[in-house]
């Protein structure tokens, strides 16, 4: 059971573990701060927060920008000065930002120079932005402020720290909101408990810090831990490999579509520096596993985690680890597999994947929120299967089952037949309605550079590898798959034939 103060501010508690001299971040350019750095610098910002903005306790401040050292210090000033984060990314457009401002009732925003065009353009009635990053005399981080510490703002433990946004693959984005001890929580279960992170660690990653993954991943685990992240405002595989080498990176955060594509291009890039790799996002398929082990001797920490939950939840490391499976619940939270009135189902059969722990879903006035949490469970919309080893092995999104002549299908199964060929690279396998069957197998692949688009040659490697019923009846060949802004594959763009 994790214990925490009833007043607690998680901000000024994250900034309390560096050595004053020890550095806390880096950027690809150069650049390098110490704990004592960001601590001024945080103060500096709160300071101008409460003064000048006239931010007060429970103001909901909106955060926009590259993945940057200042952002991550305007994300713990705000919350230094009791106000709420709301985090979103730099690829939203002014409508999605509109939408999450007003649900949000957003007053301020604190936005890197280089993204405030859409924000400006979402005309939000009432806003206020402050840019940073920018010459003008006005930018945030030439404002004079007052000198010296700022007193962190002494929120509750259960006040609301910051507001995340998820719009799943499709639908109104739904506000999250998670406490200042929801921040700490994911540092002290899966970071110190599973992921096991040392002072000396150099963490980077993929995900912007407007996703919770990787605000976890490159801001809230290495603090808490006292380490250093590097803070990549490009972080594609083609610029985390040479990243990774340059600045000896030891612990990456990123997704199964950026593992892919890093073994891709892996020849000639040292990675010997890692000594932690964490996949979350979407499901890893065990080829994928197996392929970055061989390649490189490293064993990917799997997770799932979702925004509603902050982060991850079921995840393995070292021993624990078995390809294919997402792992065993992360201490502290539980997990079982359920049928859809709530009541358990036996080892072995798949159902809806319902877990509880120290942070719930809380969605901001929605009334999805009764969808999400039953019976005192968080329902994920995963299918999910429980081994009798007590691993969870993921089946396929709850709405994303195949059903086919009578027979079930998941996509990912086929998905991950498809990955074992040496031309796929990528692979995504749905239902398409189908008047005699209900529904009908397609896949999508995108093939390895100069590899023949050869459906028959496919169709008869999945038959190999996979009852016949599961071999897809349409193979469509992309140069990408579509995805969300945080990497998610948009299936039901696929499902539509909308793929391009
Ligand atoms: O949405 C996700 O997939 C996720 C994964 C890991 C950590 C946090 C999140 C939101």
């Amino acid at each position: 059971e994790l214990q925490y103060p009833e007043r607690l501010n998680c901000a000024a508690e994250l900034l309390t573990h560096g050595a004053p001299g020890h550095p806390v971040f880096r950027t690809a350019s150069g650049d390098a701060w110490t704990y004592g750095e960001l601590r001024d610098r945080v103060d500096r910002l709160a300071h101008l927060l409460s003064t000048d903005l006239g931010v007060v306790p429970g103001n909901r401040v909106l955060l926009r920008g590259p993945t940057t050292p200042w952002l991550a210090a305007c994300w713990l000033a705000v919350l230094k000065a009791g106000a709420v984060a709301v985090t979103v990314l730099a690829q939203q457009r002014p409508h999605e930002l509109r939408a999450m401002c007003e649900i949000a009732r957003v007053g301020h925003a604190l936005c890197d120079i280089r993204s405030v065009d859409d924000l400006a353009k979402a005309d939000v009635p009432g806003l206020r932005i402050v840019t940073y990053g920018g010459d003008s005399p006005d930018d945030l981080l030439r404002r004079p402020a007052p000198d010296g510490p700022y007193p962190a703002v002494d929120t509750a433990a259960d006040d609301v720290a910051l507001i995340a946004f998820t719009s799943g693959t499709t639908g109104r984005p739904k506000g999250c909101m998670h406490f200042h001890r929801d921040v700490l929580a994911i540092a002290d279960t899966f970071s110190a408990q599973v992921l096991r992170p040392r002072a000396d660690d150099l963490f980077a990653g993929s995900p912007p810090l407007g996703f919770t993954f990787g605000l976890g991943g490159l801001v809230v685990f290495p603090m808490r831990a006292g380490a250093s992240a590097l803070l990549l405002e490009q972080a594609g595989p083609k610029q985390l490999l040479p990243a990774i080498a340059e600045h000896r990176v030891s612990v990456l955060f990123t997704a199964p579509t950026a593992y892919r594509a890093m073994l891709e291009s892996l020849d000639g890039h040292d990675v010997t520096s890692l000594r932690r790799c964490v996949s979350a996002g979407e499901n890893l398929p065990a080829a994928t596993w197996r392929r970055w082990h061989e390649r490189t001797g490293l064993r990917i920490i799997n997770g799932i985690g979702a925004t509603e939950l902050l982060h991850i939840f079921i995840s393995a490391a070292d021993e624990h680890i078995r390809p294919g499976t997402t792992g065993l619940p992360v201490p502290g939270w539980h997990a079982r597999v359920q049928d859809a009135d709530g009541v358990p189902v036996p080892d072995g059969e798949p159902g809806l994947l319902a877990v509880r722990g120290p942070v719930g879903c809380r969605y901001l006035a929605d009334p999805r929120q009764r969808e999400y949490v039953r019976g005192g469970w968080n329902i994920t919309g995963d299918t999910y299967v429980r081994d009798p080893d007590g691993r969870f092995r993921y089946v396929a999104r709850a709405d994303d089952m195949i059903i086919s002549a009578g027979y079930n299908i998941a996509g990912p199964e086929v998905e991950d037949a498809l990955l074992r060929h040496p031309d796929v690279v990528e692979a995504a396998v749905v239902g398409r309605p189908d008047i005699g069957r209900g529904q009908v197998v397609v896949a999508y692949t995108v093939l390895r550079e100069g590899a023949a688009r050869d459906a028959e040659a496919l169709g008869a490697f999945v038959r190999s590898e996979l009852a016949p019923y599961k071999c897809p009846r349409e193979f469509v060949f992309l140069d990408a798959l579509p995805r969300t802004a945080t990497g998610k594959l948009q299936r039901f763009r696929l499902r539509s034939g909308h793929a391009g």
